[in-house]
């Protein structure tokens, strides 16, 4: 069954993971399958275009420990934007440690990401504990985990071998782990969550090392079901707009796609 030809709908309808249908079915309802990667240090910013942009994405990918004047109030006002504009938050942690500290880590400091964050994504490196450390806070709560199976920055160290292990991980561990954060679909064996960075329209790379495509390669090409754009959305003078020309490029992208 090659999953990327169904709709997001017939998705939600088939998976038996609470969270990935939740994801599905208000990406159908609401027609778009952009997440705003929104990179900005302070809260004021950051709520000001969640707010803005909700109506546009699905999910909302913060960096919390890039905020300056963080405080624990801030995530109970993403997550009253999150329920007004049907969204889900991703903190994009990459946890990436012994399974005994990413729990402290996940559910703990003054971040408390796994009360907020009904997504987050960890590094596999250390092997099968970090995905065991991470379940034992997250999935109580009904979140769920992204494996890094590919990056997007130029001659990044994840071989072929690694993201295929990486792979196998995911399927090992479906009760918890719902998809990847990659540059491609990766098995035709499950119904993951692919979510894809590097997305832009109007350049291919930035001076750090980032290389980006469009979100028809991405969505149409390489089998993305979630593109997710930074930079080229909250550094525009017309956020609003941009996000709406994202959101209609991702979309058109994924009706072509489906529509084959
Ligand atoms: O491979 C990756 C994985 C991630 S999660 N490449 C990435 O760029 N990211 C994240 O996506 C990165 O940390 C940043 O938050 C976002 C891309 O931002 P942009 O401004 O380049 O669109």
């Amino acid at each position: 069954m090659d999953y990327s030809k169904q709709t997001y709908q017939e998705r939600a309808e088939q998976t038996p993971n609470a969270l990935t249908k939740r994801l599905f079915s208000l990406m159908a309802e609401k027609k778009t399958n952009l997440c705003l990667s929104i990179d900005v240090t302070t809260v004021k910013e950051i709520l000001a275009l969640a707010d803005k942009l909700g109506p546009y994405i699905c999910v909302l990918k913060t960096h919390v420990d890039i905020i300056e004047d963080f405080t624990y109030s801030f995530t109970q006002s993403l997550l009253e934007l999150a329920i007004k504009h049907n969204f889900l938050i991703f903190e994009d942690r990459k946890f990436a440690d012994i399974g005994n500290t990413v729990k402290s880590q996940y559910g703990g400091g003054i971040y408390r990401i796994a009360d907020w964050a009904s997504i987050t994504n960890c590094h596999t490196l250390p092997g099968p504990g970090i995905i065991d450390g991470l379940r034992s806070i997250g999935k109580s709560r009904g979140n769920g985990l992204l494996l890094l199976a590919e990056m997007s920055s130029a001659d990044n160290l994840f071989s072929s071998e690694y993201t295929h292990k990486t792979v196998a991980l995911a399927l090992e561990n479906r009760d918890f782990v719902f998809g990847f954060i990659s540059q491609h679909k990766l098995t035709d064996k499950a119904d993951f969550v692919y979510m894809t960075p590097g997305v832009n329209l109007s350049t291919n790379s930035d001076s750090l090392g980032q290389t980006y495509n469009t979100p028809e390669t991405a969505v149409g090409v390489n089998g993305a079901d979630v593109i997710i754009v930074g930079r080229a959305i909250y550094n525009s003078p017309d956020p609003v707009s941009c996000a709406v020309k994202y959101r209609n490029a991702g979309w058109n992208a994924y009706s072509l796609r489906t529509s084959r």
